[in-house]
């Protein structure tokens, strides 16, 4: 077949270094960006067979959110409210990806052929692939590399260029819904968001400009870019002062949203007390929230404080407007503990915790009416379900119906349109949580006190193959290696109100320890102990882990 002499051909432009082997992790392939010019070239290919498959189109991002790494991410943004984040086939889970990312030079047409035999893939349809990059130095002639597979294998593409992850999501899911989600251009994300934005803050009365005043980490990567660009469609609705905005620093060094949830403290930058701040990470695709107080202390409102604020706004514009629909939050074991008890026993929401990542969480917020989904990093969005947007929608043009229930109507369809359903988005959950704090006339500080976090400690310990531990009940309990669970269960004794899980990163070579407490020491020192045990009962390398104190 023509197309295949094509790939033989182009391939070896793209050539695999022998014996390299790479896995589709949590989100996509990560490596150094040197050894991923190949992997580019047939997820170029694999985007092809997919969207012949699935007769739509497949996006493809070149980007990563934490430094040193770069990956690729292929997702198929579809009818909304299927929207299959990071998987190459539905049910493969991206063991197609690995396949053909770790095929030698000389088996690569054979394990193309194995994938279209397997999935019947006919091949006349034509294929649509949108690629997207981020600003790191590395993304062009990766996502050149992208181009050529896609086109080596015949398929149409569209370069966005420059954009931020969430953003290529939504174009793909515009095309795919033929226009109904949106236009399928930078500008249509802009006006559509922006737009809904206004609507929703003129719901807010005697807003202050103080009170429009935000400050906003771009963490140095594409977010800053982009958010530069939307604030001319906002109309003066907010004020956002932009640092790490990229003139400088470097990508997420001593910045961005993983940084300030990790080490608990403000980044690199001017911020004075009370500011109202948020950071987002090196894609955009994580926010969260912060300010320090008079005192000097540092207050953290990450992804479990940003999901109780959305899930309360929601529920109470979902009461007003008269309809009864299902809310969900669905968190992960990262969850604070004090935001899940909050939220069940208190505002009396359902709560789901799934594994890491978010092609987990997105699942699970499928199955309500209203989900609600956020990682405690700071990535998630709201999923309304195609029945609760008619609904909402019906409300909202019915003219028998009080003021009350017509302005929750209103209100509920704003935040439909505000809001990126397509995946977690720090341009559009920034909106979002801007236009709720202004409708509450609520101040940063007020947000913060509706719970208070239960301190807790992140820590990461090395080890010969973190794949010896495996994990059951939504990553929080440990079923290997023999002895883990039942030594972390008797140290989690030894603390008030504590809790803590290990579970292996699927984007890092590391295990992850877990550990919250009723203290910031006890937190540390339990977290210390775990480490430990990972270290003694899980083959740790290296030093023993030492104690934070
Ligand atoms: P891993 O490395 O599997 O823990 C990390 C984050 C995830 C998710 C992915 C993808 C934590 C504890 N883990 O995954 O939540 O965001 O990266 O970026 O924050």
């Amino acid at each position: 077949m023509a197309q295949f002499e094509e790939v033989s051909k182009q391939s070896i432009l793209h050539p695999k270094p022998a014996g390299l082997v790479l896995h589709y992790g949590t989100a996509g392939f990560r490596s150094n960006s040197i050894h991923l010019d190949h992997i580019m070239f047939r997820m170029g290919l694999l985007a092809v067979l997919r969207s012949k498959k699935t007769k739509s189109t497949i996006g493809i991002m070149v980007t990563a959110d934490v430094l040193r790494y770069s990956n690729v991410c292929l997702f198929l943004s579809q009818m909304k409210p299927i929207s299959f984040m990071f998987i190459c086939f539905q049910e493969d889970n991206g063991s197609y990806a690995t396949m053909l990312a770790n095929a030698e030079q000389e088996e690569l047409i054979s394990a193309l052929n194995e994938i279209i035999e397997k999935e019947g893939i006919d091949k006349s349809p034509e294929a649509s692939v949108f690629v997207g990059k981020d600003t790191r130095s590395s993304s062009a002639s990766l996502s050149q590399a992208v181009l050529d597979g896609v086109h080596a294998l015949g398929g149409h593409s569209k370069d966005y260029g420059l954009v931020t992850t969430p953003q290529l999501h939504y174009m793909v899911c515009c095309k795919n819904t033929q226009g109904k989600y949106g236009d399928a251009t930078v500008e249509g994300y802009y006006k559509k968001l922006c737009q809904a934005f206004t609507q929703l803050v003129g719901n807010a009365s005697n807003r202050t400009d103080d009170q429009k005043h935000l400050c906003v980490d771009g963490a140095n990567g594409i977010g800053a870019l982009k958010l530069r660009e939307m604030i001319s469609h906002l109309n003066k609705g907010l004020q956002v002062t932009i640092f790490n905005d990229g003139s400088k620093g470097k990508l997420n060094h001593q910045c961005g949203a993983d940084f300030v949830k990790v080490q608990q403290k403000t980044p690199t930058g001017e911020v004075n007390p009370g500011d109202r701040c948020c950071s987002f990470d090196g894609d955009a695709d994580r926010i969260v929230y912060y300010f320090t107080d008079s005192q000097q202390v540092f207050h953290l409102l990450d992804g479990d404080k940003i999901a109780t604020l959305i899930s309360t706004f929601l529920k109470e514009l979902l009461i007003q407007a008269g309809l009864n629909l299902k809310i969900a939050v669905v968190q992960t074991a990262y969850a604070n503990g004090s935001s899940t008890d909050y939220l069940e026993n208190t505002m009396n929401v359902t709560v789901r915790c799934t594994k890491t990542g978010v092609k987990h969480l997105h699942h699970a917020a499928l199955e309500f009416d209203v989900g609600v989904y956020f990682e405690a990093n700071g990535h998630g969005t709201v999923l309304f379900s195609k029945a609760a947007e008619d609904k909402i929608q019906q409300l909202a043009q019915d003219s028998r119906i009080d003021d009350e229930r017509k302005r929750a109507a209103l209100m509920l369809q704003s935040t439909i349109n505000v809001i990126n359903q397509t995946v977690g988005d720090a341009l559009s959950d920034m909106l979002l949580i801007e236009a709720i704090l202004a409708i509450k006339g609520m101040t940063v500080e007020q947000w913060d006190r509706i719970y208070t976090d239960l301190p807790n400690r992140q820590l990461k310990v090395k080890v010969s193959d973190r794949r010896v531990i495996d994990t059951t009940d939504a990553e929080r309990r440990a079923v290997s290696p023999a002895g883990l669970q039942e030594a972390i269960d008797q140290l989690v004794k030894t603390y008030r109100k504590a809790r803590s899980f290990v579970r292996p990163s699927g984007t890092e070579d590391v295990v992850r320890v877990y550990a919250e407490a009723d203290t910031q020491e006890s937190a540390d020192a339990l977290a210390h102990e775990v480490s430990l045990a990972v270290y003694r009962l899980a083959g740790g390398v290296g030093d023993e882990p030492k104690p934070l104190h």
